[in-house]
């Protein structure tokens, strides 16, 4: 079974589409398409889908005429939603995924537990209040957003990093990684908890 998984999310504020896939076939071309109207956001979720080999399709036509706050936050609810819906039973999977990425002088790391139990810790020190379009306060948002509609546990901190750039895009990047790692299929049939259930 193909572990992708079709969102819709319409509200006052935003339109959302947002197509995801946790795998690429083998040989495949990965499919990445992202348009949410900040052009540094589609920059940050296109360098997601890449590193964490995923097929991404999302389309937002949001309220930036108020501020980019709606769009980046109900981006990464949809995002989420579509995670926790392709994950399906969550059986036979890693479960836990952690990784590092640098990216020139900035270096982040992120550990995921795709658990059930939505939490979002991260420490982003960003200087500037803006990279192009996207607020940087709300990078953690939009973190915090998809760990909270995924249904997982997500701590994403920069280790060390200057440029505001290379920060985000690090920390995406070891997002992407620990969610390679975790949506990795082990063969077995089991759900990866002691309780038995991680799909609540
Ligand atoms: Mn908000």
């Amino acid at each position: 079974m193909p572990r992708t998984a079709t969102v819709e999310r319409v509200t006052s504020e935003t339109q959302i589409t947002c197509t995801l896939g946790l795998d690429v076939a083998p040989g495949a071309k990965q499919q990445i398409d992202v348009s949410t109207g900040i052009g540094f956001l589609d920059h940050m979720l296109t360098a997601m889908a890449k590193h964490g080999g995923m097929e991404l399709d999302i389309k937002c036509k949001g309220d930036l005429h108020i501020d980019d706050h709606h769009t980046t936050e109900d981006c990464g609810l949809a995002l989420g939603e579509a995670f926790k819906k392709a994950l399906g039973e969550r059986r036979g999977i890693k479960r836990y995924g952690y990784a590092y990425a640098p990216l020139d002088e900035a270096l982040s790391r992120a550990v995921l537990d795709i658990s059930s139990r939505p939490y979002f810790s991260g420490e982003l020190p960003f200087t500037r209040e803006k990279i192009g379009d996207l607020s940087t306060e709300m990078i953690s948002h939009f973190l915090e957003s998809f760990a909270f509609a995924a249904g997982v546990t997500l701590h994403v901190d920069s280790i060390k990093g200057v440029n505001n750039h290379h920060i985000a895009e690090a920390s995406f990047k070891a997002l992407a990684l620990a969610i390679r790692m975790a949506v990795t299929e082990t063969g077995s049939n089991e759900v990866p908890s002691t309780k038995g259930v991680l799909a609540v």
